[in-house]
């Protein structure tokens, strides 16, 4: 029983590969390719689902590297037109509902970001399959697995093609509502490219007072990451929800 508890597919702490994963990748390339963005330059499903596959396919489920995920990238960098991108940070669905009423881009509206939204995944070395009992967990097991390594290396593909104006929707409801430790902290504001202009909204739930505002500590922490860039920075707060919504 310990022998086969800590070698075997069930050792890690996290939930499994999510059943179907390569019918999934597919059916959603197709979707995205054919009905969501016809207009983009045609892309082959067939080899990004291969691409997907081959980056952790027979891998040790802890070592992920932001090579492994090169080629797949390359098949279908995480890039938006000028202006459009919304950076979200503990605001997903709002996030998404504002970049859908703008016609503003999330990563998640980028054909890879679309692709593996809400899916987990990960191998076991001499296996050619995906074990779906389950994965590493981010703080119990390691912080490399593939899917923290696949949104870490695409959001910041995705931040360092940002051009003109992006926005960043942040939760006005939280004491910080800059978190530096999260992807958009870490990863993406530190990636920006001198002269892109952010703007943050600081948005908190609706009929309830906020818990931070722009003149708060951890926006000021947010200011100082791009001062040293040279990225301009704007801030807008005390929005409820529905006032951001309707008014930004
Ligand atoms: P968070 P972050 N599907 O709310 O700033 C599944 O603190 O860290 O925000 N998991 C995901 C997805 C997704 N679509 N996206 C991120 N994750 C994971 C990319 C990831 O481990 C976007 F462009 C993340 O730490 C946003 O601007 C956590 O779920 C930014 O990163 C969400 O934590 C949001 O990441």
């Amino acid at each position: 029983i310990y022998k086969w508890h800590y070698s075997g597919l069930n050792r890690w702490h996290g939930a499994g590969s999510t059943a179907d994963f390569q019918k999934i990748i597919q059916e959603r390339c197709d979707t995205y390719t054919q009905t969501i963005r016809p207009g983009s330059r045609s892309r082959n499903c067939q080899a990004i689902r291969q691409a997907f596959m081959s980056a952790f396919i027979s891998k040790d489920p802890c070592k992920a590297t932001k090579e492994d995920y090169n080629s797949l990238i390359n098949l279908a960098p995480p890039t938006v037109p000028c202006g459009q991108q919304v950076f979200w940070s503990k605001t997903k669905e709002l996030a998404h509902e504002y970049a859908k009423r703008r016609r503003l881009m999330t990563l998640e509206d980028t054909l890879l970001g679309y692709l593996a939204d809400g899916l987990r995944w990960c191998g076991e070395p001499g296996s050619s399959d995906l074990n779906i009992w389950s994965c590493p967990d981010w703080r119990k097991d390691c912080r490399t697995n593939y899917v923290s390594v696949f949104w870490e290396v695409l959001s910041e593909r995705f931040a360092e093609s940002a051009c003109n104006t992006v926005r960043v929707v942040l939760n006005g409801s939280l004491e910080n509502a800059f978190d530096s430790m999260s992807i958009f902290g870490r990863v993406e504001a530190p990636n920006l490219r001198p002269q892109v202009e952010l703007e943050a909204w600081l948005v908190h739930d609706t009929g309830k007072p906020p818990s931070d505002s722009c003149s708060g500590s951890s926006i000021r922490k947010l200011k100082s990451i791009l001062d040293g860039r040279n990225v301009k920075f704007r801030c807008m707060d005390n929005l409820s929800r529905d006032q951001f919504l309707q008014r930004s």
